[in-house]
């Protein structure tokens, strides 16, 4: 019958490795203490062998996996945010269609990935497969309300030999609406989480929908964003990428549109820049991922600690010997 550990990070049950790394469960305190799983009808027997096993399945990753990933490495999450259907979950999978040519991103190598089988997933429908289905753009990420978004991992390594794992959100657009409308709605929780984390941030406009009939509604979406957005970013990067632009390049968006939008972006994020990506240049996809992960991939030195003068006397006066 399956066990469940009593370790709630533990997903031994789930076919993955113990958390803790005892290859032989019954020497884990917290397998022991575990209880079966309910769910499990009586006499169905899935035993699990003491064997090598690796502490993740290869889906993205949630909260417990990044407990046993963080700490190998300097980690980069990048939050991407932007309405529905704005083309996020084509940027993220054009990053690694170009890994799998061997291209390197923001000068790092591909070196590993906790989450290949969530990329497969992803790679499988811009794939010919068979003469019926021609290649094709994923489908829309499913809304949930988990705490945080479904993480796809890359992990690269510079000829430095510096590693980074990269964290990219893939998060679903109703999220950000509802997060910009309503920065407390529960439905946002994971919009609020990804702000909270992210070291870095691409806010995605749909130069499409910004150009359609919906284009007064995407303008008012995308700019709520961007102010609710300015509210938390601090000093963190951030870029405004102009996606699809293959359909409709900034040039030919209507100037009223455009100039609306770049002015709340200088108001809101003074510091962000932009650049603008197309599935027809798939090296501008990989260029929007690169410039984002080389701002945070040295991370800020710390400002100095400056002591405070709290008596003016010759005894207080001395500041340390390189003052
Ligand atoms: N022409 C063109 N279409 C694009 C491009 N990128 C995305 N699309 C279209 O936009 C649709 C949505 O893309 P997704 O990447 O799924 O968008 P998303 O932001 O992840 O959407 P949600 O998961 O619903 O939040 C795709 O199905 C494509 O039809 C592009 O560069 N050019
Ligand atoms: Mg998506």
């Amino acid at each position: 019958m399956t066990k469940r550990c009593s370790n709630s990070n533990c997903y031994v049950h789930e076919g993955e490795s113990c958390v803790d790394g005892h290859l032989d469960l019954a020497e884990c305190e917290h397998y022991r203490s575990g209880h079966s799983d309910s769910k499990t009808k009586a006499g169905q027997s899935t035993p699990i062998e003491s064997a090598a096993r690796v502490p993740w399945s290869g889906a993205t990753l949630g909260l417990s996996d990044l407990i046993t990933l963080l700490p190998r490495a300097r980690s980069i999450l990048v939050g991407v945010l932007g309405a529905h259907d704005a083309g996020k979950t084509t940027l993220l999978l054009g990053n690694y269609l170009t890994c799998l040519r061997g291209s390197a991103i923001a000068e790092g190598e591909f070196c590993g990935s906790w989450t290949l089988g969530a990329w497969e997933a992803l790679a499988a429908w811009s794939r010919f497969d068979d003469a019926a289905r021609k290649p094709h753009f994923p489908p829309h990420t499913p809304r949930g309300t988990s705490r945080a978004p479904g993480l796809l991992h890359l992990a690269l390594r510079r000829t430095d030999q510096t590693l980074r794992d990269i964290l990219l959100s893939d998060a679903p657009g109703e999220w950000f609406t509802r997060w910009a409308i309503n920065e407390n709605a529960p439905e946002a929780e994971g919009a609020r989480w990804t702000v909270e984390h992210a070291d870095t941030f691409l806010v995605i406009a749909d130069c499409d929908r910004l150009s359609g009939p919906e284009r007064g509604s995407a303008r008012t979406d995308l700019r709520q964003l961007l102010e609710r957005l300015g509210g938390h970013v601090g000093n963190r990067p951030v870029i405004l990428v102009w996606t699809k632009t293959d359909k409709k390049s900034l040039a030919e968006l209507t100037p009223g549109i455009r100039d609306s939008i770049q002015k709340a972006l200088k108001e809101a994020i003074p510091h962000a820049t932009e650049m603008t990506t197309t599935v027809g240049h798939p090296e501008s996809l990989t260029e929007a991922i690169s410039i984002a992960v080389n701002s945070v991939w040295e991370p800020s030195r710390c400002s100095p600690i400056l002591e405070p003068v709290l008596h003016h006397q010759p005894f207080s006066a001395f500041r340390g010997r390189k003052c």
